[in-house]
């Protein structure tokens, strides 16, 4: 039965013209998506569940606490504060482990190049290097693959470190937050041993005093931010390339006719890097050939496809709201997957069409999916496998319907380094320049726009946030299915420049950079962490992250993973704020993250549903910041003339960010 995809009550409205373009046509009549189910069954969530105060944590519970009244604690006495910090810290925990485990996987992929086993080289040996400082081994004289050995052994070692040591790369963040995680005893130690505690302490009857169970929740999430996923960025970057801005498309439009189309969706970069080299491998072209069609078309998915489109330009198709959209245009031979985001109705739609759904982790299997396990010593040819099963469904293809003028360029690959090299220029790699267009006032302010979307907001949200800082003169950085979104809005590109005040204008279209930056994938976050780090080591905006005219935004927040994110910036001094928190139903935690955290961590989290009221906090947040390092004065509007612009552009690779810069 066809449904009404016109959005529904309440809930989220269909705005992306691919998906609704899709959506409108034969193949996807009987697809049902979580656009229809939202509609079916209304987004209205459990009052226990959304405000975080439902516990089963033993099986004396379930217990539903109703804060304010007397006996509704739990059969315990656990009080609605005691319940939703041990649940918060879970979500913590949880979103932490899956960086966790994403980074260990990186790190043993790491280890076997070093080693020379399989297809993958060290790429970036000036960032092997500076990383092997950070970590406290010698380079002079060594080979390339005996510092990354080491490097790789060191990474590891991290992960089950027993020793009240804190993790080797918190030593990149400023003296002050190091002095702050050292007061309050929460500078991370060993990443895996993070998230056990959070689960012991958050066990019935460990910890019941909010703020103490918050110590432990920072604790992990910075095992995650200056831990996993840190090392997940770096070492991907090392072996893979650090990105550099390149053009490439987005949207459902990227997926071709005439070829066998591949979607790679989920998160782990060895997987996506070995499909992309088997793609080029002439067996199996010449298969594909056979098979009728004219080549192999890789396109991303979720922040697999941030991955290889930082790193290779190659398209992404999708983020998290459209994979199932992706299938239903009856043109995939396959969606690839392996971990993380994948959503559980994809086998049903692929039902309805020739397409397979091909598990590759043995982490997560799907009953109605294919089931070919990605063997990381032998990555070539495991991928070589899988796309042979993918090509042969090529012949098998039935109706098909593809948005082809619905693909929208973007310029990405704005690694914390690019950034440097970008205003800085090759021969003075600096953040100088930011911080002084920032002191001048030409940019306000700095806005993190991450995280996943949703089906409980409309899909244009983020480009309705985004729209109002950049019309503020306010320079966003973008990760996840947050910058595939702005993406699809046509914010990632140089020319929307034109959607920007007039400083930030001139300064983007001075240096030929998007307003918007794409960093990554949702671990690339980190990267975040080290370019607000260099803007305070550059000087003259504070002397900690807490001190920068910044902030950032998972507005459409789904995983755990965002939550983990979140916490981690707002114990490395950063204000965060997202739509809704599950914590609404104990006033006084609630009002501990909302005001209290600014105490000790000196940042907070913030909280509003209207994405409108959103932007405007978030604005005057960064002008509040401008306001306390006394940058606020009115300054005189200066237009650059030839010798500043020549300045701003010396050494930029390339034709600035207008081309392939690598
Ligand atoms: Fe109920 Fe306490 Fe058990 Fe939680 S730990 S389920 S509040 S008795
Ligand atoms: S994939 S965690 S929906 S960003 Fe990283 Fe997108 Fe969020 Fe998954």
């Amino acid at each position: 039965m066809a449904i009404k995809r016109n959005g529904c009550e309440g809930c989220t409205e269909i705005t992306c013209a691919s998906t609704k373009e899709v959506m409108a046509q034969a193949p996807a009549q009987n697809v049902i998506t979580a656009y229809d189910r939202v509609q079916k069954r209304g987004m209205s969530a459990c009052l226990f569940g959304s405000g975080g105060t439902c516990c089963r944590n033993c099986n004396m519970g379930p217990c539903q606490i109703i804060d304010g009244i007397e006996d509704m604690v739990g059969i315990c006495g656990a009080t609605a504060d005691t319940v939703a910090a041990r649940n918060f810290a879970r979500v913590v925990a949880a979103g932490s482990s899956a960086h966790t485990d994403h980074a260990r996987e990186m790190v043993k992929g790491f280890i076997a190049t070093a080693k020379g086993e399989g297809p993958h080289q060290i790429k970036d040996v000036a960032k092997l290097k500076s990383l092997a400082a950070v970590f406290g081994i010698a380079t002079e004289d060594r080979e390339v693959n005996e510092i990354a050995l080491e490097l790789g052994e060191k990474a590891l070692a991290e992960f089950g470190k027993q020793s009240e040591e804190p993790l080797a790369m918190t030593k990149r963040a400023t003296e002050k937050r190091q002095a702050i995680w050292k007061k309050l005893g929460i500078a991370p130690r060993g990443i895996d041993r993070e998230v056990v505690e959070v689960m012991h302490r958050t066990h019935m009857g460990v910890d019941q005093d909010y703020e103490n169970i918050m110590l432990q929740a920072s604790r992990c999430a910075l095992s995650d931010g200056w831990g996993s996923s840190m090392l997940s960025t770096e070492l991907t970057d090392i072996i893979f390339g650090t990105p550099v801005p390149r053009r490439s498309i987005v949207d459902l439009g990227v997926l071709k006719p005439d070829q066998v189309n591949i979607a790679v969706h989920g998160h782990e970069p060895l997987l996506a890097e070995a499909l992309c080299m088997a793609a080029q491998d002439p067996e199996m072209l010449a298969l594909a050939k056979k098979q009728g069609a004219k080549g192999i078309n890789l396109a991303g998915v979720c922040c697999t496809g941030n991955e290889i489109l930082m790193r290779r330009g190659i398209p992404v198709a999708a983020g998290f709201v459209q994979q199932e959209i992706c299938i239903a245009t009856g043109a995939l031979e396959a969606m690839v997957v392996d971990v993380q985001c994948i959503m559980e109705s994809l086998a049903q739609v692929a039902k309805g069409f020739h397409t397979d759904i091909i598990t590759t982790n043995y982490r997560a299997k799907m009953s109605g999916g294919v089931h070919i396990q990605f063997d990381e010593h032998q990555p070539l040819e495991s991928a070589k496998q899988i796309l042979s099963h993918a090509i042969k469904n090529f012949k098998k293809r039935g109706q098909f319907f593809i948005p082809e003028e619905k693909k929208l360029d973007v310029v990405v690959g704005f690694s914390h380094e690019t950034i440097n090299y970008m205003l800085g220029g090759r021969f003075r790699a600096s953040y100088r320049p930011l911080n002084d267009n920032i002191i001048n006032g030409r940019i306000r302010g700095v806005a993190a726009v991450v995280g996943c979307d949703n089906f409980r907001l409309a899909d244009d949200t983020h480009e309705l946030i985004v729209r109002h800082l950049l019309k503020n003169n306010i320079l966003v950085l973008a990760t996840g299915c947050a910058a595939t979104s702005l993406g699809r809005s046509g914010l990632v590109n140089p020319e929307a420049a034109r959607f920007c005040g007039d400083s930030l204008a001139e300064v983007c279209e001075t240096v030929g950079m998007p307003p918007v930056l794409h960093m990554g994938s949702c671990v690339d976050n980190s990267r975040i962490l080290i370019a607000a780090t260099q803007m305070v080591r550059e000087g003259g905006l504070g002397d900690d992250i807490s001190d920068l005219p910044a902030i950032g935004t998972a507005p459409l927040w789904m995983s755990e993973k965002a939550v983990a994110i979140g916490h981690y910036f707002v114990a490395s001094g950063a204000q965060v704020v997202f739509q809704d928190l599950p914590t609404s139903g104990a006033k006084r935690f609630n009002k501990y993250l909302l005001e209290g955290l600014m105490g000790p961590m000196g940042a907070h989290w913030n909280v509003e549903s209207d994405p409108q009221k959103l932007a405007e906090l978030m604005v005057a947040k960064i002008e509040a910041k401008r306001d306390a390092l006394g940058i606020n004065k009115k300054a005189e509007r200066v237009l650059f003339d030839m010798a500043m612009r020549r300045d701003l552009t010396a050494g930029l690779p390339g034709a600035g960010c207008h081309g392939p810069a690598a």
